[in-house]
């Protein structure tokens, strides 16, 4: 797997921009994937939708996006849809479908993303079929309501040496802590509210970009 693709990982469901119907949040989401960022994921937790098509259209829509702008388009959690959309990759939580499980029904092609909020985690995901890690909440987040509690940047950096896997950061992460998750030797962050929540992702993106270029 080419690591690349983590350094600006973008995710994102309808439910990241309250007030706004499905397909207003889609053009949201749309325009953050064209500011720069390296890979999108389709996350949906709590989005209420009409029916199951419509879900189908909008992660359909949004693949086809991805595919366009050449970055790779990521499912959470449902591998029964990464499948049907033939997505570039799955990524699961530690209460998700088990991971051999995962792997045995979508090849060996398929990107498989992990999530991990400790050190046993870290250490257990070392020897599983998973391709890149999610670790965090590395600060406190207030997007995902059942965060675990954050693992502290201080703390990420005494795993690291415990991991061999691409990784990335996720959870809390705004700009001013960028030189700090660079200093521990990750690769690249995940983030929701850092590029919804702005006015001008390019810039955000951008400044992701370098600093994790720059490394
Ligand atoms: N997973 P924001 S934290 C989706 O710790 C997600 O596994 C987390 O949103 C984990 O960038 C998180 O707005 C929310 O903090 C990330």
């Amino acid at each position: 797997m080419n690591k690349e693709f983590l350094r600006c990982y973008f995710i994102a469901g309808p439910q990241n921009f309250p007030g706004l119907s499905i397909w207003e949040a889609q053009e949201k989401i749309v325009l953050i994937m064209k500011s720069g960022v390296t890979a999108y994921q389709f996350r949906d937790k709590g989005t209420v939708y009409q029916n199951d098509r419509q879900r189908l259209e909008l992660a359909q829509s949004l693949r086809d996006t991805a595919r366009k702008l050449g970055i790779p388009f990521i499912v959470n959690d449902d591998v029964g849809l990464a499948i049907t959309l033939k997505a570039d990759g799955v990524h699961l939580g530690q209460n998700d479908e088990k991971l051999s499980d995962a792997r045995q029904k979508v090849g060996r092609s398929m990107i498989i993303g992990l999530s991990v909020n400790n050190a046993t985690e870290l250490a257990k995901a070392q020897e599983s079929q998973a391709d890149y890690l999610g670790v965090g909440p590395v600060y406190p987040t207030l997007t995902k309501t059942d965060a675990t509690h954050p693992i502290g940047v201080q703390e990420l950096g005494k795993m690291m040496p415990q991991n061999h896997l691409p990784i990335v950061g996720i959870g809390g992460i705004g700009l001013s802590v960028l030189p700090e998750l660079v200093h521990i030797g990750i690769d690249g962050i995940a983030v929701i509210s850092l590029l919804t929540g702005s006015n001008h992702p390019d810039t955000v993106a951008k400044t992701v970009l370098d600093t994790f270029k720059a490394h």
